[in-house]
């Protein structure tokens, strides 16, 4: 056992990874939906690095899943698609520092907000650039924070919704 927890359950985060891989589920619990979920606030919330999985679920009846350019996004243009997806579960990886847009291209879904924007980061930015909202907690704990280590850079925390 190299690593731990494969799930963060308890915010409904949904994301997990094991041995530094990371997957993140589209619009969490919810999917990938038309009119449920604002993913341009959920992509907000995420850090995405090169080699992390996105994982998009959906009713294949429904929807589908198309990479697309940043003009056929602004417009919500399924022709052309960089890639088509429609297995109901499409699991991508992120392979490149780059912005990936992804829409769904099933009648005016992408119009009611059914797209995706995420900005791929090569490395992660320093903690002190990562805008963590902490709570502010009632009591200090005594306790000495845990060693800093690689793996604690992966931590929900970066992930907290
Ligand atoms: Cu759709």
């Amino acid at each position: 056992m190299a690593r731990v927890p494969l799930q963060a359950a308890s915010n409904g985060a949904a994301w997990s990874w094991s041995d530094g891989v990371r997957r993140r589920r589209v619009g969490g619990e919810n999917g990938w939906v038309v009119g449920v979920v604002n993913y341009t606030l959920w992509a907000s919330l995420h850090t995405f690095l090169v080699g992390d999985f996105l994982e998009f679920n959906y009713l294949q009846e429904f929807h589908n899943v198309l990479e697309v350019t940043e003009e056929s996004y602004a417009r919500c243009s399924a022709s052309n698609p960089i890639n088509l997806y429609m297995n109901g579960k499409t699991i991508i990886q992120l392979k490149e520092p780059k912005t990936y847009y992804f829409i769904c291209g099933v009648m005016n879904h992408c119009l009611l907000g059914q797209k995706l924007e995420v900005l791929v980061l090569s490395t992660l930015p320093s903690p002190s650039e990562v805008p963590v909202p902490t709570p502010t907690p009632l009591h200090q704990p005594s306790l000495p924070p845990p060693p800093l280590s690689i793996s604690s850079y992966f931590k929900p925390s970066l992930c907290s919704y």
